[in-house]
Protein backbone atom coordinates (compact mmCIF):
# COMPACT_ATOMS: atom_id res chain seq x y z
CA UNK A 1 0.00 0.00 0.00
CA UNK A 2 2.93 2.33 0.89
CA UNK A 3 4.96 1.48 -2.07
CA UNK A 4 1.64 2.13 -4.36
CA UNK A 5 1.03 5.53 -3.11
CA UNK A 6 5.18 6.60 -3.05
CA UNK A 7 5.07 5.84 -6.88
CA UNK A 8 1.99 7.46 -7.50
CA UNK A 9 3.17 10.57 -5.86
CA UNK A 10 6.77 10.80 -7.04
CA UNK A 11 7.26 9.10 -10.54
CA UNK A 12 6.56 10.14 -13.80
CA UNK A 13 3.20 9.07 -15.36
CA UNK A 14 5.21 6.77 -18.11
CA UNK A 15 6.28 4.43 -15.66
CA UNK A 16 3.12 3.80 -13.99
CA UNK A 17 2.19 2.28 -17.22
CA UNK A 18 4.60 -0.38 -17.28
CA UNK A 19 3.22 -3.58 -16.45
CA UNK A 20 1.61 -4.14 -13.08
CA UNK A 21 0.34 -2.76 -10.12
CA UNK A 22 -2.25 -0.14 -11.29
CA UNK A 23 -5.37 -2.23 -8.78
CA UNK A 24 -3.13 -5.29 -8.08
CA UNK A 25 -1.36 -4.75 -4.75
CA UNK A 26 1.36 -6.63 -3.93
CA UNK A 27 1.92 -7.94 -0.13
CA UNK A 28 5.21 -9.76 0.17
CA UNK A 29 3.98 -12.95 -1.79
CA UNK A 30 0.49 -12.54 -2.00
CA UNK A 31 -1.17 -10.00 -4.24
CA UNK A 32 -4.84 -8.27 -4.35
CA UNK A 33 -6.62 -7.25 -7.06
CA UNK A 34 -9.07 -4.94 -6.02
CA UNK A 35 -11.41 -2.19 -8.50
CA UNK A 36 -10.16 -1.79 -12.42
CA UNK A 37 -6.60 -2.80 -13.51
CA UNK A 38 -6.34 -2.21 -17.16
CA UNK A 39 -2.76 -3.13 -17.61
CA UNK A 40 -2.30 -6.74 -15.93
CA UNK A 41 -0.16 -7.95 -13.85
CA UNK A 42 2.77 -10.04 -14.23
CA UNK A 43 5.82 -11.45 -11.47
CA UNK A 44 7.99 -14.73 -12.03
CA UNK A 45 8.42 -14.84 -8.50
CA UNK A 46 8.09 -18.53 -7.18
CA UNK A 47 5.13 -19.07 -5.07
CA UNK A 48 3.01 -15.84 -5.91
CA UNK A 49 -0.33 -16.10 -5.01
CA UNK A 50 -2.95 -13.18 -7.34
CA UNK A 51 -6.56 -13.23 -5.97
CA UNK A 52 -9.22 -11.22 -7.67
CA UNK A 53 -11.69 -10.45 -5.46
CA UNK A 54 -15.46 -10.11 -6.63
CA UNK A 55 -16.45 -7.38 -9.31
CA UNK A 56 -12.40 -6.21 -9.88
CA UNK A 57 -11.53 -6.08 -12.78
CA UNK A 58 -7.98 -7.09 -14.65
CA UNK A 59 -7.30 -6.58 -18.18
CA UNK A 60 -4.65 -5.90 -20.46
CA UNK A 61 -4.17 -5.55 -24.12
CA UNK A 62 -1.58 -8.77 -24.30
CA UNK A 63 -1.80 -11.53 -21.50
CA UNK A 64 -3.76 -10.04 -18.86
CA UNK A 65 -2.21 -12.24 -15.23
CA UNK A 66 1.28 -13.72 -15.56
CA UNK A 67 2.62 -15.76 -12.15
CA UNK A 68 5.25 -17.31 -14.59
CA UNK A 69 7.08 -18.55 -11.39
CA UNK A 70 7.19 -22.38 -9.84
CA UNK A 71 4.07 -23.48 -7.87
CA UNK A 72 2.06 -19.90 -8.03
CA UNK A 73 -1.82 -19.80 -7.28
CA UNK A 74 -4.17 -17.54 -8.99
CA UNK A 75 -7.55 -17.19 -7.45
CA UNK A 76 -10.40 -15.55 -9.60
CA UNK A 77 -13.23 -14.15 -8.48
CA UNK A 78 -13.66 -11.15 -10.80
CA UNK A 79 -13.28 -10.49 -14.33
CA UNK A 80 -10.02 -11.52 -16.53
CA UNK A 81 -10.06 -10.35 -19.61
CA UNK A 82 -7.13 -10.46 -22.00
CA UNK A 83 -6.02 -9.50 -25.50
CA UNK A 84 -3.70 -12.60 -25.76
CA UNK A 85 -3.71 -15.09 -23.11
CA UNK A 86 -5.86 -14.55 -19.82
CA UNK A 87 -3.34 -16.43 -17.07
CA UNK A 88 0.16 -17.53 -17.09
CA UNK A 89 0.98 -20.24 -15.21
CA UNK A 90 4.37 -21.55 -14.07
CA UNK A 91 4.68 -25.29 -13.76
CA UNK A 92 3.00 -26.57 -10.53
CA UNK A 93 1.09 -24.05 -10.81
CA UNK A 94 -2.79 -23.87 -9.43
CA UNK A 95 -5.87 -21.42 -10.83
CA UNK A 96 -9.10 -21.58 -8.91
CA UNK A 97 -11.46 -20.10 -10.90
CA UNK A 98 -14.89 -18.44 -9.48
CA UNK A 99 -15.79 -15.75 -11.54
CA UNK A 100 -14.99 -15.07 -16.02
CA UNK A 101 -11.94 -15.42 -17.54
CA UNK A 102 -12.05 -14.28 -21.15
CA UNK A 103 -9.34 -14.17 -23.80
CA UNK A 104 -8.53 -13.40 -27.72
CA UNK A 105 -5.86 -16.48 -27.62
CA UNK A 106 -5.47 -19.05 -24.72
CA UNK A 107 -7.34 -18.53 -21.73
CA UNK A 108 -4.75 -20.63 -19.55
CA UNK A 109 -1.49 -20.69 -20.49
CA UNK A 110 0.82 -23.13 -18.70
CA UNK A 111 2.57 -24.06 -22.07
CA UNK A 112 4.85 -27.52 -21.46
CA UNK A 113 4.61 -27.28 -18.18
CA UNK A 114 4.20 -30.16 -15.92
CA UNK A 115 2.07 -30.15 -12.30
CA UNK A 116 -0.37 -27.38 -13.32
CA UNK A 117 -3.87 -27.66 -11.44
CA UNK A 118 -7.24 -26.12 -12.70
CA UNK A 119 -10.68 -25.31 -10.76
CA UNK A 120 -13.20 -24.59 -12.40
CA UNK A 121 -16.68 -22.57 -11.03
CA UNK A 122 -17.20 -20.28 -13.50
CA UNK A 123 -16.29 -19.49 -17.17
CA UNK A 124 -13.28 -19.47 -18.41
CA UNK A 125 -13.49 -18.51 -22.68
CA UNK A 126 -10.63 -18.95 -24.95
CA UNK A 127 -10.61 -16.71 -28.49
CA UNK A 128 -13.03 -17.84 -31.30
CA UNK A 129 -9.85 -18.39 -33.75
CA UNK A 130 -7.60 -20.50 -35.39
CA UNK A 131 -4.79 -21.69 -32.52
CA UNK A 132 -6.88 -19.98 -29.52
CA UNK A 133 -7.10 -22.71 -26.99
CA UNK A 134 -8.89 -22.65 -23.54
CA UNK A 135 -6.40 -24.58 -20.82
CA UNK A 136 -3.35 -25.08 -22.81
CA UNK A 137 -0.60 -27.47 -21.03
CA UNK A 138 0.74 -28.47 -24.55
CA UNK A 139 2.64 -31.56 -23.80
CA UNK A 140 2.92 -30.72 -19.70
CA UNK A 141 2.59 -34.03 -17.73
CA UNK A 142 0.57 -34.23 -14.75
CA UNK A 143 -2.19 -31.77 -15.19
CA UNK A 144 -5.19 -31.75 -13.88
CA UNK A 145 -8.67 -30.12 -14.34
CA UNK A 146 -11.69 -30.42 -12.57
CA UNK A 147 -14.73 -28.38 -13.93
CA UNK A 148 -18.14 -27.51 -12.65
CA UNK A 149 -18.63 -24.22 -14.68
CA UNK A 150 -17.68 -23.91 -18.76
CA UNK A 151 -14.63 -24.02 -21.18
CA UNK A 152 -14.87 -22.80 -23.99
CA UNK A 153 -12.74 -22.17 -27.07
CA UNK A 154 -12.07 -22.47 -30.83
CA UNK A 155 -9.48 -25.02 -30.86
CA UNK A 156 -8.63 -27.32 -28.13
CA UNK A 157 -10.49 -26.48 -25.10
CA UNK A 158 -8.52 -28.54 -22.57
CA UNK A 159 -5.02 -29.67 -24.04
CA UNK A 160 -2.26 -32.00 -21.71
CA UNK A 161 0.17 -34.43 -21.79
CA UNK A 162 0.80 -37.71 -19.97
CA UNK A 163 -1.19 -38.66 -16.93
CA UNK A 164 -3.41 -36.30 -17.03
CA UNK A 165 -6.66 -36.19 -14.98
CA UNK A 166 -9.73 -34.66 -16.18
CA UNK A 167 -13.45 -34.70 -13.86
CA UNK A 168 -15.85 -33.17 -15.34
CA UNK A 169 -18.50 -32.53 -13.19
CA UNK A 170 -22.76 -33.08 -13.94
CA UNK A 171 -24.08 -29.64 -15.81
CA UNK A 172 -20.23 -28.69 -16.45
CA UNK A 173 -19.49 -28.35 -20.32
CA UNK A 174 -16.03 -28.19 -22.08
CA UNK A 175 -16.99 -26.78 -26.16
CA UNK A 176 -14.47 -26.56 -28.88
CA UNK A 177 -15.69 -24.65 -31.68
CA UNK A 178 -13.43 -26.64 -34.25
CA UNK A 179 -11.32 -28.58 -32.71
CA UNK A 180 -10.69 -31.57 -29.65
CA UNK A 181 -12.71 -30.89 -26.79
CA UNK A 182 -10.43 -33.07 -24.23
CA UNK A 183 -6.64 -33.57 -25.85
CA UNK A 184 -4.35 -35.82 -23.71
CA UNK A 185 -1.88 -38.51 -24.22
CA UNK A 186 -0.42 -41.27 -22.27
CA UNK A 187 -2.46 -42.03 -19.23
CA UNK A 188 -5.32 -39.92 -19.00
CA UNK A 189 -8.15 -40.49 -16.33
CA UNK A 190 -11.10 -38.58 -17.57
CA UNK A 191 -14.22 -38.88 -15.86
CA UNK A 192 -17.17 -37.18 -17.74
CA UNK A 193 -20.73 -36.08 -15.36
CA UNK A 194 -21.23 -33.47 -17.70
CA UNK A 195 -21.04 -32.26 -21.40
CA UNK A 196 -17.88 -32.83 -23.80
CA UNK A 197 -18.07 -31.50 -27.23
CA UNK A 198 -15.67 -31.39 -29.66
CA UNK A 199 -16.11 -29.01 -32.64
CA UNK A 200 -18.75 -27.46 -35.07
CA UNK A 201 -15.89 -28.10 -37.94
CA UNK A 202 -13.74 -30.34 -36.48
CA UNK A 203 -12.55 -32.21 -33.49
CA UNK A 204 -13.28 -35.07 -31.10
CA UNK A 205 -14.89 -34.81 -28.21
CA UNK A 206 -11.73 -36.59 -26.37
CA UNK A 207 -8.81 -37.19 -28.35
CA UNK A 208 -6.50 -39.64 -26.24
CA UNK A 209 -3.30 -41.83 -26.53
CA UNK A 210 -3.91 -44.29 -23.73
CA UNK A 211 -5.87 -44.51 -20.18
CA UNK A 212 -8.86 -44.95 -18.81
CA UNK A 213 -12.56 -42.93 -19.61
CA UNK A 214 -15.98 -43.04 -17.80
CA UNK A 215 -18.56 -41.13 -19.07
CA UNK A 216 -21.57 -41.21 -16.35
CA UNK A 217 -25.23 -41.68 -17.02
CA UNK A 218 -25.27 -37.66 -17.16
CA UNK A 219 -22.42 -37.39 -19.33
CA UNK A 220 -22.65 -36.85 -23.16
CA UNK A 221 -19.16 -36.68 -25.26
CA UNK A 222 -19.77 -35.87 -28.44
CA UNK A 223 -17.77 -34.65 -31.64
CA UNK A 224 -20.18 -32.28 -33.66
CA UNK A 225 -18.81 -32.16 -36.62
CA UNK A 226 -20.65 -33.92 -39.68
CA UNK A 227 -19.86 -34.82 -43.25
CA UNK A 228 -16.13 -35.65 -42.97
CA UNK A 229 -16.79 -39.25 -43.74
CA UNK A 230 -15.39 -38.75 -47.14
CA UNK A 231 -13.36 -36.28 -46.85
CA UNK A 232 -9.03 -37.16 -47.53
CA UNK A 233 -9.00 -36.38 -42.89
CA UNK A 234 -11.97 -39.09 -42.36
CA UNK A 235 -15.06 -38.59 -39.61
CA UNK A 236 -14.07 -37.22 -36.63
CA UNK A 237 -15.01 -39.36 -33.15
CA UNK A 238 -16.74 -39.22 -29.63
CA UNK A 239 -13.80 -40.43 -28.96
CA UNK A 240 -10.35 -41.09 -30.74
CA UNK A 241 -7.52 -43.00 -30.04
CA UNK A 242 -4.26 -42.27 -31.20
CA UNK A 243 -1.55 -43.72 -33.30
CA UNK A 244 1.13 -45.92 -31.04
CA UNK A 245 1.06 -48.87 -28.40
CA UNK A 246 -1.75 -47.24 -26.16
CA UNK A 247 -4.65 -48.95 -24.84
CA UNK A 248 -7.80 -47.29 -23.68
CA UNK A 249 -10.37 -48.63 -21.43
CA UNK A 250 -14.07 -46.68 -21.92
CA UNK A 251 -16.98 -47.56 -19.61
CA UNK A 252 -19.48 -45.62 -20.63
CA UNK A 253 -23.07 -44.82 -18.18
CA UNK A 254 -24.24 -42.09 -20.64
CA UNK A 255 -23.64 -40.72 -24.33
CA UNK A 256 -20.72 -41.33 -26.74
CA UNK A 257 -21.21 -39.88 -30.01
CA UNK A 258 -19.84 -38.56 -33.02
CA UNK A 259 -19.90 -39.68 -37.34
CA UNK A 260 -17.83 -42.13 -35.40
CA UNK A 261 -18.69 -42.83 -32.21
CA UNK A 262 -15.01 -44.50 -31.04
CA UNK A 263 -12.11 -44.68 -33.18
CA UNK A 264 -8.74 -46.30 -33.16
CA UNK A 265 -6.36 -44.29 -35.54
CA UNK A 266 -4.68 -46.96 -37.83
CA UNK A 267 -1.39 -47.30 -36.79
CA UNK A 268 -2.06 -48.03 -32.64
CA UNK A 269 -1.40 -51.66 -32.15
CA UNK A 270 -3.31 -51.48 -28.35
CA UNK A 271 -5.91 -53.67 -27.33
CA UNK A 272 -9.01 -51.70 -26.10
CA UNK A 273 -11.87 -52.62 -23.77
CA UNK A 274 -15.13 -51.13 -23.82
CA UNK A 275 -17.86 -51.73 -21.54
CA UNK A 276 -21.15 -49.74 -22.70
CA UNK A 277 -24.53 -49.84 -20.41
CA UNK A 278 -25.18 -46.17 -22.10
CA UNK A 279 -25.47 -45.25 -25.69
CA UNK A 280 -22.47 -45.09 -28.37
CA UNK A 281 -23.77 -43.93 -31.60
CA UNK A 282 -21.85 -43.29 -34.90
CA UNK A 283 -23.77 -40.93 -36.81
CA UNK A 284 -22.05 -42.29 -40.52
CA UNK A 285 -22.90 -45.54 -39.50
CA UNK A 286 -20.04 -47.15 -37.42
CA UNK A 287 -19.99 -46.67 -33.60
CA UNK A 288 -16.85 -47.98 -32.76
CA UNK A 289 -13.89 -48.50 -35.40
CA UNK A 290 -10.71 -50.46 -33.61
CA UNK A 291 -8.27 -52.54 -35.89
CA UNK A 292 -4.84 -54.14 -34.77
CA UNK A 293 -4.76 -55.72 -30.88
CA UNK A 294 -6.68 -57.57 -29.11
CA UNK A 295 -10.13 -55.70 -28.25
CA UNK A 296 -13.15 -56.49 -26.23
CA UNK A 297 -16.33 -54.70 -26.05
CA UNK A 298 -18.80 -55.65 -23.76
CA UNK A 299 -22.45 -54.55 -24.67
CA UNK A 300 -24.69 -54.76 -21.53
CA UNK A 301 -28.15 -55.12 -20.32
CA UNK A 302 -29.70 -51.82 -21.12
CA UNK A 303 -27.06 -50.64 -23.35
CA UNK A 304 -26.79 -49.99 -27.07
CA UNK A 305 -24.68 -49.40 -30.00
CA UNK A 306 -26.12 -47.17 -32.79
CA UNK A 307 -23.30 -48.45 -36.21
CA UNK A 308 -21.10 -51.53 -36.76
CA UNK A 309 -18.62 -52.32 -34.41
CA UNK A 310 -15.07 -53.84 -36.34
CA UNK A 311 -12.48 -54.69 -34.42
CA UNK A 312 -9.95 -55.83 -37.13
CA UNK A 313 -7.06 -57.58 -36.83
CA UNK A 314 -6.07 -59.78 -33.57
CA UNK A 315 -8.15 -61.65 -30.85
CA UNK A 316 -10.87 -59.60 -30.53
CA UNK A 317 -14.01 -59.87 -27.69
CA UNK A 318 -17.77 -59.02 -28.62
CA UNK A 319 -19.89 -59.76 -25.78
CA UNK A 320 -23.59 -58.82 -25.40
CA UNK A 321 -25.90 -59.34 -22.86
CA UNK A 322 -29.77 -59.64 -22.78
CA UNK A 323 -31.48 -56.19 -23.23
CA UNK A 324 -28.65 -54.55 -24.96
CA UNK A 325 -29.03 -53.05 -28.14
CA UNK A 326 -27.00 -53.88 -31.22
CA UNK A 327 -28.24 -51.56 -34.03
CA UNK A 328 -25.56 -52.66 -36.42
CA UNK A 329 -23.43 -55.22 -37.70
CA UNK A 330 -20.33 -56.80 -35.56
CA UNK A 331 -17.19 -57.68 -38.01
CA UNK A 332 -14.36 -59.52 -35.80
CA UNK A 333 -11.73 -59.59 -38.40
CA UNK A 334 -8.55 -61.00 -38.73
CA UNK A 335 -8.07 -63.72 -35.78
CA UNK A 336 -9.11 -65.94 -34.07
CA UNK A 337 -12.17 -64.33 -32.17
CA UNK A 338 -15.13 -64.91 -29.60
CA UNK A 339 -18.40 -63.34 -29.32
CA UNK A 340 -20.58 -64.19 -26.00
CA UNK A 341 -24.55 -63.88 -25.72
CA UNK A 342 -25.78 -63.78 -22.40
CA UNK A 343 -28.61 -64.02 -20.52
CA UNK A 344 -30.66 -65.46 -22.77
CA UNK A 345 -31.94 -62.82 -24.76
CA UNK A 346 -35.31 -60.61 -24.84
CA UNK A 347 -34.85 -57.91 -26.94
CA UNK A 348 -31.33 -59.16 -28.07
CA UNK A 349 -31.07 -57.01 -31.27
CA UNK A 350 -33.30 -54.82 -31.90
CA UNK A 351 -33.01 -55.18 -35.46
CA UNK A 352 -32.82 -58.97 -35.35
CA UNK A 353 -31.76 -59.68 -39.33
CA UNK A 354 -30.12 -56.27 -39.74
CA UNK A 355 -27.57 -57.52 -37.76
CA UNK A 356 -24.74 -59.51 -39.17
CA UNK A 357 -21.81 -61.14 -36.86
CA UNK A 358 -18.98 -61.59 -39.12
CA UNK A 359 -15.71 -63.63 -37.86
CA UNK A 360 -13.91 -62.93 -40.92
CA UNK A 361 -10.54 -64.46 -40.98
CA UNK A 362 -9.44 -67.14 -38.28
CA UNK A 363 -11.25 -69.63 -35.63
CA UNK A 364 -14.02 -67.56 -34.39
CA UNK A 365 -16.19 -68.70 -31.69
CA UNK A 366 -19.86 -67.94 -30.41
CA UNK A 367 -20.09 -68.73 -27.18
CA UNK A 368 -23.20 -69.07 -25.06
CA UNK A 369 -23.73 -68.57 -21.52
CA UNK A 370 -24.25 -71.71 -19.43
CA UNK A 371 -28.07 -71.40 -19.05
CA UNK A 372 -28.67 -72.09 -22.60
CA UNK A 373 -29.61 -75.40 -23.87
CA UNK A 374 -29.70 -76.95 -27.58
CA UNK A 375 -33.38 -76.85 -26.74
CA UNK A 376 -33.72 -73.03 -27.09
CA UNK A 377 -32.05 -73.02 -30.73
CA UNK A 378 -35.62 -73.10 -32.25
CA UNK A 379 -34.13 -72.53 -35.61
CA UNK A 380 -31.60 -72.79 -37.76
CA UNK A 381 -31.36 -71.64 -41.70
CA UNK A 382 -29.63 -69.83 -44.17
CA UNK A 383 -30.20 -66.28 -44.05
CA UNK A 384 -32.36 -64.26 -46.92
CA UNK A 385 -30.80 -61.25 -45.88
CA UNK A 386 -26.84 -62.00 -45.92
CA UNK A 387 -25.44 -63.93 -48.46
CA UNK A 388 -23.29 -67.27 -46.66
CA UNK A 389 -24.85 -66.35 -43.24
CA UNK A 390 -26.76 -68.63 -40.92
CA UNK A 391 -30.19 -67.90 -38.97
CA UNK A 392 -30.52 -69.31 -35.59
CA UNK A 393 -33.56 -68.24 -33.73
CA UNK A 394 -33.44 -68.55 -29.82
CA UNK A 395 -36.93 -69.10 -27.30
CA UNK A 396 -36.22 -66.22 -25.02
CA UNK A 397 -36.59 -66.65 -20.83
CA UNK A 398 -40.14 -64.70 -21.52
CA UNK A 399 -41.46 -66.71 -24.69
CA UNK A 400 -40.26 -64.82 -27.50
CA UNK A 401 -37.71 -65.64 -29.95
CA UNK A 402 -35.01 -63.60 -31.27
CA UNK A 403 -32.34 -64.15 -34.30
CA UNK A 404 -28.58 -63.90 -34.54
CA UNK A 405 -27.72 -63.88 -37.61
CA UNK A 406 -23.76 -65.04 -38.45
CA UNK A 407 -21.14 -65.85 -41.06
CA UNK A 408 -17.26 -66.66 -40.85
CA UNK A 409 -17.85 -68.31 -37.22
CA UNK A 410 -16.21 -71.88 -37.18
CA UNK A 411 -17.08 -72.90 -33.32
CA UNK A 412 -20.12 -72.83 -31.21
CA UNK A 413 -19.81 -73.52 -27.53
CA UNK A 414 -23.39 -74.54 -26.00
CA UNK A 415 -23.59 -76.44 -22.89
CA UNK A 416 -19.93 -76.39 -22.03
CA UNK A 417 -19.38 -78.45 -25.65
CA UNK A 418 -17.78 -77.15 -28.63
CA UNK A 419 -19.56 -77.67 -31.97
CA UNK A 420 -18.56 -77.00 -35.64
CA UNK A 421 -21.66 -75.17 -37.68
CA UNK A 422 -22.60 -78.51 -39.21
CA UNK A 423 -22.56 -80.55 -35.65
CA UNK A 424 -24.98 -78.20 -34.15
CA UNK A 425 -27.44 -78.02 -36.58
CA UNK A 426 -27.20 -81.99 -36.21
CA UNK A 427 -27.57 -81.62 -32.68
CA UNK A 428 -30.33 -78.98 -32.90
CA UNK A 429 -33.46 -81.61 -31.86
CA UNK A 430 -35.23 -79.73 -35.42
CA UNK A 431 -36.28 -83.06 -37.47
CA UNK A 432 -38.23 -80.94 -39.75
CA UNK A 433 -36.10 -77.97 -39.95
CA UNK A 434 -32.20 -79.88 -39.63
CA UNK A 435 -32.79 -81.78 -43.53
CA UNK A 436 -33.27 -78.73 -45.43
CA UNK A 437 -30.66 -76.60 -43.70
CA UNK A 438 -28.18 -79.81 -44.12
CA UNK A 439 -28.73 -79.89 -47.75
CA UNK A 440 -29.20 -76.48 -48.07
CA UNK A 441 -25.46 -75.98 -46.82
CA UNK A 442 -24.79 -78.85 -49.80
CA UNK A 443 -23.48 -81.08 -46.44
CA UNK A 444 -22.15 -84.52 -47.45
CA UNK A 445 -21.51 -85.48 -43.92
CA UNK A 446 -20.56 -84.15 -40.26
CA UNK A 447 -17.30 -82.34 -39.78
CA UNK A 448 -15.42 -83.59 -37.56
CA UNK A 449 -15.59 -81.61 -34.08
CA UNK A 450 -12.38 -79.52 -33.57
CA UNK A 451 -10.12 -79.52 -30.53
CA UNK A 452 -10.83 -76.78 -28.30
CA UNK A 453 -8.77 -73.55 -28.78
CA UNK A 454 -6.25 -73.48 -25.80
CA1 LIG B 1 -8.63 -55.95 -32.91
CA1 LIG C 1 -10.08 -59.91 -34.96
CA1 LIG D 1 -11.71 -63.74 -37.07
CA1 LIG E 1 -13.59 -67.37 -39.30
Amino acid sequence: MRRALLLSTFLPAFLLATPAHAECEEDGSAIVCTGTDTDGFETDADGAILSVVPAATVSAEEDAVVLEGMDSRVENQGLIEAGEDGVVLGAGGTLVNDGTITAADDAVDGDELDDITVVNFGAIEGGDGDGNRGVVLGTGNRGTLENYGSITAYDEVFEAGDDALVTNEEGALIASGGEDGVQVQLNGDIANYGTIYGGLINGDGIDIDSGTIFNAQSGLIESRARGLTATEDGAEAGIDVDEGEGSVEIVNDGTIRGEIGILEDRGNTGGHVVSNAGLIAGTGGIGIDFDRGDDIVDLLSGGTIEGDVLLGEGSDMFAIEGGAVMDGSVSLGAGDDDVYLDGLFGAFVGGTESTLFDGGEGEDLIGFDLATTLGDIVGIAMSEAFADATELTFRNTDGSTSIIVFTGFELFDIEGELYSLNELAEAIPLPGALPLFASALGLGGLLRRRARRS
